[in-house]
């Protein structure tokens, strides 16, 4: 791992970055300081002038124009530009990784393992540029041909979250750019480092290809009257956001509001059944990797534990002794298995709930913050076990840090209701032995969500399948399978070669 300083410097960002970027062309915010603080220790990693909503028009009037040229570019030519992204990405790996560990809090493995999903993205959307591929369909008339293609949709507006401060971004543009859309990127204002940083490695490959338009890739750091006025513009004909249910549910409201297209990737409540035949030595690991890795800050964060009666002490017992030894605090040193939490705002989130949880007749083990061993100025705190009698109550909230409730259940029926019974329903896992459990779980009515597993923990989605969930997370889906459709448009033809003029549905209408 490279120090952020020369990562940086190899990258080509000094100090005191720009806010708003249309391709390799920077321009300073309009409004306020703002300061990139890495959840390490506190400290200072940049100070500039944030973008506002003034700064918004420059960069739609950038990305509109790039979309006219850019529309009419051969698919492939458009992949060509995302294998020399994801090849950058590659050249660039460890200090792109040092820069999200910095800012992101995330260690060292996991850093990597997103710049990682980066360049699997890329490679993916590579593949999928020669296969934007419509239907031929039989037509009721004779000498017709009936057949579907489809069309670049326009300039994608990109909200993303701190947490996968690169890898959501390039589910959204590998995609967006083979499918023909530039991209709009309104990142975390936690993490602005991290996308100042992927916009550099795109403004490299935009040197080396000059007939791409700039503004195929524009970037706009700033705070909600940023997002808000993204979600208004007739110009985006899609927005996809990740974050909060809240911030989604405003976001579809003002999309909805003129039509257009939102692709919605939310909170998430993910649950663990943990079925009399699980394999325990693996189940423990899976739990283990889901409920604390990146420090609980995932959208698909294993957060309740449905574990069959007979098995639950053993379960509880099993992990409050790996929970009471786990390597948390710095990072970026080896062996750490545990960073920090974002800020303290996180802290007090996870303070509150586990407060909540007592009230409710929960059994917290665990929890605390920690200040020895660890970097003084960041939030690290001891990931949380909480059995608790019922899943009514603050189980039903996704809070955003480690905190894993655990619930016990008598038969499968009852296991499946618990599963489903919270608001969200992004991922969600079974482990068993017995196929015809997992094979219950996978149908009509077992699990409720968008992405389930069986003997695999809920997080750690490979880009390959559609990522996203249903109900408060909010339906979408990004990434692999066919959700490149959500970023085109498709029309439908119908073609006449014949001489006559035969109606559909048998019509005649003789002039
Ligand atoms: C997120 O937390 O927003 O499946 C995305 C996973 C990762 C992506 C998480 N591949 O856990």
């Amino acid at each position: 791992m490279t120090s952020l300083t020369y990562a940086l410097e190899r990258l080509g960002i000094g100090s005191q970055p720009n806010a708003v970027w249309i391709g390799g062309s920077g321009a300073v915010g309009s409004g306020d300081e703002l300061r990139s603080r890495s959840p390490i220790d506190g400290s200072v990693l940049a100070t500039f002038a944030s973008a506002t909503s003034a700064d918004v028009p420059a960069v739609l009037t950038a990305s509109i124009e790039a979309f006219r040229t850019w529309r009419t570019v051969p698919g492939p030519q458009r992949g060509e530009f995302v294998r020399r992204v994801g090849n950058r990405f590659r050249e660039f790996k460890d200090d792109l990784a040092s820069v999200i560990s910095w800012e992101a809090g995330k260690i060292t493995q996991e850093a990597l393992g997103e710049v990682q999903e980066v360049i699997d993205i890329c490679d993916f959307a590579v593949g999928l540029s020669r296969q934007l591929h419509g239907l031929t369909i039989t037509s009721e008339r004779p000498q017709h041909r009936l057949s579907e293609q489809w069309h670049p949709l326009g300039p994608v507006g990109v909200i993303t979250a701190f947490n996968f401060p690169m890898a959501v971004w390039a589910w959204n543009a590998a995609l967006a750019w083979v499918c023909g859309d530039p991209v709009v990127w309104k990142p975390s204002e936690k993490t602005p480092l991290c996308a100042i940083a992927c916009q550099a490695i795109v403004a490299g490959v935009l040197k080396e290809m000059p007939n791409v338009p700039p503004g195929v890739s524009t970037l706009i750091v700033g705070g909600r009257d940023v997002g808000e006025s993204l979600s208004v513009a007739p110009e985006l004909p899609l927005i996809s956001a990740t974050g909060s249910t809240a911030m989604g549910r405003a976001v579809a409201e003002s999309v909805a509001t003129r039509l257009g297209r939102s692709l919605l990737e939310l909170g998430g409540n993910n649950g663990m059944i943990v079925a009399p035949s699980a394999d325990l030595d693996l189940t423990i690991r899976a739990i283990v990797f889901s409920a604390v890795g990146t420090c609980g800050q995932r959208c698909t964060t294993l957060r309740r534990l449905i574990v069959h009666e007979s098995l639950a002490d053993d379960v509880v017992k099993r992990l409050r002794s790996i929970y009471d030894r786990l390597p948390i605090g710095n990072p970026l040193e080896q062996g750490t298995l545990i960073g920090p939490l974002i800020d303290e705002q996180a802290s007090s989130a996870m303070h509150l709930a586990l407060i909540r949880a007592k009230v409710e007749g929960g059994r917290v083990h665990g929890g605390e913050r920690l200040q020895e061993g660890v970097p003084s100025g960041g939030v690290y705190v001891r990931p949380a076990l909480v059995e608790i009698p019922t899943g009514d109550g603050i189980v039903q909230q996704e809070t955003f840090a480690p905190i894993l409730y655990v619930l016990r259940y008598k038969t499968f029926e009852e296991a499946i209701a618990i599963h489903n019974d919270v608001p969200q329903g992004l991922a969600s896992s079974i482990m068993t032995s017995d196929m015809r459990e997992a094979e219950r779980f996978c149908a009509a009515a077992g699990s409720d969500c968008g992405i389930v597993n069986v003997n695999v923990g809920p997080s750690g989605a490979e880009i390959g399948g559609a990522f996203g969930g249903e109900k408060a997370t909010g339906g979408g889906r990004e990434s692999g399978s066919d959700s490149w459709k959500a970023y085109m448009r498709r029309a439908t033809n119908t073609i006449n070669y014949s001489t006559e003029l035969p109606l559909a549905q048998g019509i005649r209408f003789d002039i």
